[in-house]
């Protein structure tokens, strides 16, 4: 059994609602690939990479799954086509109904095309490293050696300007637990 960290995020409504219904929705459908054991809060997310979308809504759960990451990361690709996911605009970091990205699979590092472990993105981006903070503060980053916490704590300190840029929010279509 590993423990796996999923980043979650959406900022286009699918069949299931409204980003956070989705986001919701697709939480109990990753009981497929294995137990569900924690879960973020919800954050609104200024997007990083392609300006001119709608904010997103990102989370992060903690996954104890006995898939190989590669069993792992088809059974991701299925729910995001599931929730609607279109690939063919082909904009890179356009609007989705739902992503769902490995950012840790216990101690592996994987570099291959398609499966980057951990997620080649992870210490840069805040819509990601809050919400993991939150649930995972002391587990360590294989490859940098730096606890979650540590990354955390670099991040926000170089980006203490942007502050609307993940925004913790409320929601009744995400139960707290
Ligand atoms: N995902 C991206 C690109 N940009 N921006 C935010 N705020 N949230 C995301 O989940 C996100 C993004 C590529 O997957
Ligand atoms: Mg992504
Ligand atoms: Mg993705």
């Amino acid at each position: 059994m590993r423990t796996t960290y999923i980043g979650m995020g959406a900022n286009l409504a699918s069949w299931a609602g409204a980003p956070e219904a989705t986001l919701e929705a697709a939480t109990l459908r990753l009981e497929s690939l294995g137990r569900v054991t924690r879960r973020s809060s919800l954050y609104s997310t200024a997007p990083v990479g392609f300006a001119e979308q709608p904010r997103f809504v990102n989370a992060v759960v903690e996954l104890e799954t006995e898939l190989e990451p590669r069993t792992l990361l088809k059974g991701l690709l299925a729910i995001e086509q599931e929730f609607g996911r279109d690939r063919t605009a082909g904009i890179a970091n356009g609007p989705r109904t739902l992503d769902l990205d490995i950012l840790l699979f216990g101690e592996f590092v994987i570099r291959e095309p398609g499966l980057e472990i951990p997620h080649p993105r992870l210490a840069e981006r805040a819509f990601v490293l809050i919400p993991l903070n939150e649930i995972a503060p002391q587990t360590v980053v294989p490859g940098v050696a730096k606890t979650v916490g540590q990354l955390h704590t670099r991040l926000i300190e170089a980006a203490k300007a942007e502050s609307d840029a993940v925004v913790r929010i409320e929601s009744e279509a995400w139960a707290a637990r």
